[in-house]
């Protein structure tokens, strides 16, 4: 059977506790959808912090750190912080996790773009709490801020603690940032890359342009690079079930899309790794343990991170 890595996006900062009861937001809520996600077969658990009473995505350190210390408690997934955090965070902010946690692997976004939720908030009323309409409404002037400094110095960063970093690539000039970034040697191969699909800013979420990229990457960037892909909302199983025909990787979870079925919302991230799960055997791949995904990435080990 060939392996593939899947990864389970637990949370996110896209998505606000209003549009689902189901969404994690507490350490011990995160530790315990990590848990199911990974006892559902999910190699990678992608990780944000929210604020425990109020849910708004967080930096705080010490939140991350107990979310970090409880995941690692409960379960063996390779586990991946954001260092993309949420609307309105600091670049320092969002660099802090892998500074103070030193993680495996984290995510790194690959160029800036518009990022915008407000078209969200026409179907929503009633919010659970006051920062949600306002969080939505302000991405609309929201510029998400990865500047060629800013690429150079999370890729310090990451260098200094070994943390590798997962590229997050939502439109085909950022290959062109990964391509000048290893030209100046601030980054190593294998390149891991995760295509982000179908975010309002980004490149939208067709299998025409889920090709483009993945050609476009061999064309930038060479053979040396493995890659997966997640996409916002409803196209997330057809555009994963893609990357699975295409060789590539792949990842689901609340994070990305809150739903099971059209009109069914997932109870946890776990239903979407085992539905992902059962499509992937029809293909006859099965999902990498932790440590056949360590060995993938070339990993430092889950012994070597400080949480
Ligand atoms: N929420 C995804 C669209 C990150 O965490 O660095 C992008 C993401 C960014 O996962
Ligand atoms: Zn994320």
């Amino acid at each position: 059977m060939d392996k593939f890595i899947l990864t389970a996006a637990l949370t996110g900062a896209i998505h606000t506790p209003t549009m689902s009861p189901y969404l994690p937001i507490t350490p011990d809520q995160l530790a315990e959808e990590a848990r199911r996600a990974r006892e559902a077969g999910a190699t990678v658990v992608h990780v944000h912090a929210r604020d425990p009473q109020t849910g708004r995505p967080s930096a705080e350190s010490r939140v991350f750190g107990e979310i970090l210390s409880k995941i690692k408690s409960q379960c063996d997934a390779i586990i991946c912080t954001t260092t993309g955090g949420g609307f309105g965070m600091t670049v320092e902010e969002r660099a802090k996790v892998v500074k103070t946690y030193s993680p495996e692997l984290a995510s790194l976004n690959a160029g800036s773009l518009n990022f915008s939720l407000h078209p969200l908030l026409d179907k929503m009323q009633d919010f659970k709490h006051d920062w949600e309409p306002q969080y939505l409404a302000m991405s609309e002037d929201f510029i998400f801020p990865n500047t060629f400094k800013t690429l150079r110095e999370f890729s310090g960063y990451f260098a200094q603690e070994d943390t590798k970093p997962e590229f997050e690539v939502y439109d085909v000039g950022m290959l062109n940032n990964i391509a000048f970034m290893l030209s100046r040697g601030s980054i190593k191969k294998p390149i891991y890359i995760q295509f982000v699909l179908g975010i309002l800013g980004g490149l939208p979420a067709t299998i025409n342009n889920l090709v483009f990229l993945h050609n476009s990457a061999r064309e930038i960037l060479g053979k040396e690079f493995v890659w997966s892909v997640c996409a916002a909302g409803k196209n997330q199983f057809k555009m994963c079930n893609a990357a699975l025909l295409m060789g590539g990787f792949t990842r689901v979870g609340l994070e990305d899309n809150l739903y099971l079925e059209k009109g069914e919302l997932a109870k946890s991230s776990a239903e979407q790794v085992e539905k992902i799960i059962r499509i992937a055997r029809e293909h006859g791949l099965e999902p990498a343990t932790p440590e056949e995904g360590r060995t993938i990435l070339k990993l430092k080990g889950a012994q070597a991170v400080k949480f």
